[in-house]
């Protein structure tokens, strides 16, 4: 069976979790634990050399890096959440990379020194919170605006975009974006976080979150 690893509280692992709830694919969740640096034990190493989670573990093929894992997953499942013609695929790959690229590096950052920073001896980074507000402040007016005229950021079904857009988001209320004045995304973002596939992982990342910070303290 495919083995996922992850953490409950990253965002690229759940995007894995949720393209694999989404596509049917029976797998299942491996928890590594970051705190205790189990992601750089020679263990887990075997599995993805670059020390980082997620992971995938499919028979004696093992695969890292969140964006490759979902297109190997959707393409496994021959699913057109990762159409096939090379035209629909190009806009999906656009739409993965603006996600990734200037939403989720932005949300990450805003994440990291808001709380993430807590976890290791670094320091707020008062730049690089900054910097992640702005290019939310940037980029997001254009998800609204796509999300205004389509259904769905490349049209009127699901693609693999939608779930890289929705994690990136995923941090949005343990970090203070404020999402409202995006009317748009704000509406697309409520239907997919009531979808089976997003709520087989959790109700959403908050409750996770907080869930996992009040047994902490
Ligand atoms: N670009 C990678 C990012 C992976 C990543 O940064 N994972 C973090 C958790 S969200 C991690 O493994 N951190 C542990 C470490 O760096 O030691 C992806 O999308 O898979």
């Amino acid at each position: 069976m495919i083995r996922i690893y992850g953490n409950p509280l990253s965002p690229p692992a759940n995007k894995v979790r949720y393209v694999a709830n989404q596509l049917n694919i029976p797998h299942e969740f491996h928890n590594v634990n970051l705190r205790e640096g189990e992601q750089r034990q020679p263990e887990f190493l075997k599995i993805n050399p670059l020390g980082k989670i997620p992971a995938l573990r499919d028979g004696g093929y093992s695969l890292g890096e969140s964006n490759a894992i979902i297109r190997y997953l959707a393409d496994k499942a021959g699913s057109p959440i990762y159409p096939r013609d090379l035209q629909q695929r190009g806009q999906v790959d656009q739409w993965i990379d603006f996600a990734t690229q200037h939403i989720a590096t932005a949300t990450s950052k805003v994440m990291f020194n808001t709380h993430f920073y807590k976890f290791s001896d670094a320091t707020i980074d008062e730049r690089s919170l900054k910097d992640g507000r702005d290019w939310l402040a940037k980029y997001l007016p254009m998800v609204e605006q796509q999300l205004s005229t389509h259904a769905y950021l490349t049209g009127d079904t699901l693609t693999l975009a939608d779930i890289v857009m929705l994690s990136a988001l995923d941090v949005c209320e343990v970090t203070n974006i404020d999402l409202t004045p995006y009317t748009a995304l704000t509406k697309w973002r409520k239907n997919l976080m009531q979808q089976k596939w997003y709520r087989t992982c959790h109700t959403d990342y908050a409750s996770t979150f907080n869930t996992i910070m009040t047994a902490r303290a």
